[in-house]
């Protein structure tokens, strides 16, 4: 792995303008490992271009505002008319599976140019050039740190600004099993680099559109208690969109919610999509289910207590499918 680095790097300098993306529906990680990555490069006099796959989230905004970054964005897919041939190295961060990038498959599957991956999560797929994957990294921040630590780039306050935010996003504020001795030391790192932890607070967690919590509250009176309280179960139907004017990304981390309580062992969270589209279903575990390898049976993926599915059926008879499904694995 420690040699995977040097020969990351040699790849990403061999490069003069790097189209730059992650997964759709970007959370915090994705964002903010795009963009200390982009910072990185301009750092190293190598330009890129940020491509989202879906819409920027609000919350994320400041990000690339701060650090003078701009962004290209599509639909659920590449933006229409995006040109790709500009580009002569393509870095794809936080994912390593094309499900997880609608458009690109048939765009990039037979480019010639270097396919690089910097990614944290077990689910991966063999099509890229070159990979750095550590499934230990509690986000694919992590092992961008690891990555500039090896490169020798300066960490300016913009990127540690946005790897703090990719930490924070992907261990749930240091709170996950995932965060290990590493996260806290770079969090360390990262701040003493200049990070503003307290306005970090103020722009992630207090400055929702009242909309949100509106959907938040439909999704909780829809909990319901399986198996004798083991499994969670909720649902955001496509009229709770409609009703409180919220969109998707108003259910990030709704899927917790019923791990407060003391015998809940798993919460499963569907997802309709406010337009047609397939269910998204959110598993989340306390370590006893393995939700990526019950993700993977269905065609999704994601790490042991954090994984998602989608599944194209109406919503209520994904239910009674998924939650069958994870009853039968359970027990295998
Ligand atoms: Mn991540």
């Amino acid at each position: 792995m420690a040699k995977d680095y040097p020969r990351f790097i040699g790849r990403l300098c061999g490069c003069k303008n790097v189209l730059i993306t992650t997964h759709v529906r970007p959370d915090g990680d994705a964002i903010g490992t795009v963009a200390a990555l982009s910072l990185a490069l301009r750092g190293k006099g190598i330009p890129s271009a940020i491509v989202l796959l879906s819409s920027l989230p609000s919350k994320y905004r400041f990000i690339l505002a701060d650090a003078g970054l701009s962004h290209h964005e599509g639909n659920d897919g590449l933006p229409a008319g995006f040109n790709v041939d500009e580009f002569d190295g393509l870095l794809v961060a936080d994912t390593g599976t094309w499900s997880q990038l609608p458009g690109m498959q048939p765009v990039f599957e037979n480019w010639k140019r270097p396919k690089l991956v910097l990614d944290h999560h077990i689910t991966q797929e063999e099509w890229a050039d070159f990979k750095l994957v550590n499934t230990r990294a509690a986000a694919a921040a992590e092992v961008a740190a690891e990555l500039f630590e090896i490169w020798g780039v300066e960490i300016t306050r913009d990127i540690a600004t946005a790897l703090y935010v990719a930490l924070v996003s992907d261990t749930g504020w240091f709170q996950f099993s995932n965060t290990r001795p590493y996260t806290l030391r770079l969090a360390a790192k990262l701040m003493e680099a200049g990070v503003d932890t307290d306005r970090l607070n103020i722009l992630l967690n207090q400055s929702e559109r009242k909309q949100r919590v509106y959907l938040q509250t439909r999704a909780m009176h829809s909990l319901e208690l399986l198996d004798n309280d083991t499994v969670a179960v909720m649902k955001v139907r496509r009229d709770d969109f409609l009703e409180t004017g919220a969109g998707v990304p108003a259910t990030e981390n709704l899927v917790n919610v019923p791990l407060q309580i003391a015998t809940v062992e798993a919460s499963l969270l569907f997802v309709e999509s406010p337009e047609a589209g397939p269910v998204r279903v959110s598993l989340r575990s306390k370590g006893g289910v393995d939700c990526a390898r019950f993700a993977q049976t269905l065609g999704g993926g994601g790490h042991a207590r954090a994984a998602g599915v989608k599944v194209a059926m109406p919503l209520d008879r994904a239910v009674t499918t998924v939650v069958e499904a994870f009853r039968a694995f359970k027990i295998a």
